[in-house]
C-alpha cells in the first residue's frame, strides 16, 4: 500500500507514525461521510411525504439516544487527541543525544553547518539511525524547512530559532524543499537531504573540505568581537561567565527568570537590554549589524562546549 504514489517514501523514525494517524483521520471521515450520506438518502426515501395531510408523529426524546452519540463521538475525538498529541510531543521533543545542525535559509537556498565545520548549500548529508537535530533560522523571510520523506515540516523564521528533528531509516537521497512561498525563486529553493550509512559519513564528514569545527570558529569570534573582555569566568561585575548557560534558568533584573536557549542567546547578543541579568549594569553593548546569523551559531557552539565549573556559580 505504501507504494501507492501519492505517498512519498517512508525514511525516518517517525514517518509511519504520521501516516497512520493520517490514514485513521481519513479513514474516519470517509466513514462518516458515506454513513451520513447513505442515512440521508435512505431516510428521505422511507420517510417522504405522502400525502398533503400527512402529520408526522411527536416525538418524545430518547436518554438513551441522547447519551450514545454524545459518548460516541466524545470516544471518537478523545482518541484523535490522544494519538496526536503523543505523535506531536515526539515529534517535537529531540532526543538528548541528537547530532546539532544549524540551517540558515535565505532567498534562496538553504546554508547548512555541521558541527565538525563541514558546511554545505542545498544539501544536507546525515547518518542513518541517529536522531539529527536541526537549529533554524532565516536571513531574511520566512521560509518552511520541509522532507516529505521524514514527514518533517518547520517554518524558518527571521529573528528566531526554530528546531526540528528526526532520524533517517533509509540510506538515499531525499526531496528538500521550502514550504512557504518566499518569493520569486521560491519554486527552486530546495534540494535534497542525503543519508549515508554511519562509515559513509564519517568519512565524507571528515572529508577534503573540512573547515574549522563550528566550536572554534565561534572561540575565534568570541575574541575578535571582544566578548571576553566582559565574558570570562571570574569577571565579577563585568560580565557573567557564560560556560554552562545553556538550560540555566537565568534571574532577570526587576524579576522573573528566563531559560537560557538559543533564542535567549541571539536576543542577548542583538539586544541585551530586552533581558538584564540581575547583578548586572546593562552595560553590554548591542552587535546588531556586526554578526551574521551563521556567525551566531558559531557562537552558540563555541558557549555550548564550554562546561560549567563544578560547584561555581557566575
Ligand atoms: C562591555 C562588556 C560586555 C561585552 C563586550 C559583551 N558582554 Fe555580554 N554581557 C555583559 C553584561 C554586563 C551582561 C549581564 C547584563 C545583561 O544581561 O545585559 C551580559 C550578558 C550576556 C549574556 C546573557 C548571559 C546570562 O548569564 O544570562 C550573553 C549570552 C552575552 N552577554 C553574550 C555576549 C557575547 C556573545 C558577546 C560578544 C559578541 C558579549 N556578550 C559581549 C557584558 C558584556
Ligand atoms: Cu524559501
Amino acid at each position: 500500500m505504501w507504494e501507492f504514489p501519492l505517498f512519498p517514501e517512508q525514511a525516518s523514525t517517525i514517518a509511519g507514525g504520521v501516516d497512520s494517524l493520517y490514514l485513521f483521520l481519513v479513514g474516519l471521515t470517509a466513514f462518516f461521510s458515506v454513513l451520513i450520506f447513505t442515512v440521508i438518502f435512505v431516510f428521505a426515501i422511507i420517510y417522504r411525504r405522502r400525502s398533503d395531510d400527512e402529520r408526522p408523529e411527536a416525538i418524545e426524546g430518547s436518554h438513551a439516544l441522547e447519551i450514545f452519540w454524545s459518548v460516541v463521538p466524545f470516544v471518537i475525538v478523545m482518541v484523535i487527541f490522544t494519538w496526536g498529541a503523543s505523535l506531536y510531543f515526539r515529534n517535537a521533543r529531540s532526543p538528548d543525544d541528537a547530532m546539532e545542525v544549524n540551517v540558515v535559509g535565505k532567498q534562496w537556498m538553504w546554508k547548512i553547518q555541521h558541527p565538525e565545520g563541514r558546511r554545505e548549500i542545498n544539501e544536507l548529508h546525515v547518518p542513518i539511525g541517529r536522531p539529527v537535530r536541526l537549529t533554524m533560522t532565516s536571513e531574511d523571510v520566512i521560509h518552511s524547512f520541509y522532507v516529505p520523506a521524514f514527514r518533517i515540516k518547520m517554518d524558518v523564521l527571521p529573528g528566531r530559532y526554530t528546531t526540528a528533528w528526526f532520524e533517517a531509516t533509509k540510506a538515499g537521497e531525499f526531496h528538500l524543499f521550502c514550504a512557504e512561498y518566499c518569493g520569486t525563486e521560491h519554486s527552486k529553493m530546495g534540494g535534497k537531504v542525503v543519508v549515508l550509512d554511519p562509515p559513509a559519513y564519517e568519512r565524507w564528514v571528515g572529508g577534503e573540505e573540512q573547515g574549522e569545527s563550528l566550536a572554534d570558529l565561534g572561540a575565534r569570534r568570541f575574541i575578535e568581537l571582544r566578548c571576553e573582555n566582559c565574558h570570562y569566568p571570574g569577571a565579577g561585575e563585568r560580565g557573567p561567565s557564560l560556560a554552562g548557560l545553556f538550560g540555566r534558568i537565568v534571574p532577570l533584573e526587576g524579576g522573573g527568570t528566563v531559560e537560557a536557549d538559543e533564542s535567549y542567546f541571539r536576543e542577548s547578543v542583538l539586544n541585551p537590554r530586552a533581558k538584564v541579568v540581575a547583578g548586572f549594569q546593562p552595560v553590554m553593548p548591542t552587535f546588531q549589524g556586526q554578526i551574521s546569523e551563521e556567525q551566531l551559531l558559531e557562537l552558540i557552539a563555541y558557549v555550548r562546549s564550554l562546561k560549567a565549573p563544578q560547584g561555581e556559580g557566575r
